[in-house]
């Protein structure tokens, strides 16, 4: 993606915007609330609230976005949050989209 960027009279820079991507929690049957609500809060940087929002959308929809960002920090989200969930035991998963 390119945005373009207008300066003083006859100037014009186009500079690069990253690709971004949404990343998503998908439900399952064995993942405690609070684990996937310690995830929210500690690799989403959500609020309390907010990460008791996202869970409970998660758990009655199937799956529900935790955030977006440029793919290779989505990337590290998803590595981040499977393997906090396997050290604890939880079959937790994420998904990747790109949004365009
Ligand atoms: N469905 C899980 C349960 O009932 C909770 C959960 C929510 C798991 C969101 C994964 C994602 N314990």
């Amino acid at each position: 993606m390119k945005e373009r960027v207008f300066l003083e009279e006859e100037q014009e820079i186009s500079i690069d915007q990253p690709e971004l991507y949404r990343v998503y929690l998908l439900n399952d049957d064995y993942t405690t609330m609070d684990f996937v609500v310690h995830v929210l809060m500690t690799i989403f940087e959500k609020s309390k609230v907010e990460a008791t929002r996202i869970m409970l959308y998660v758990h009655r929809h199937g799956k529900g976005l935790a955030g977006i960002y440029p793919k290779e920090i989505a990337e590290t989200k998803v590595a981040q949050v499977e393997s906090l969930a396997r050290a604890n035991g939880f079959p937790l998963k994420c998904s990747i989209e790109r949004d365009d």
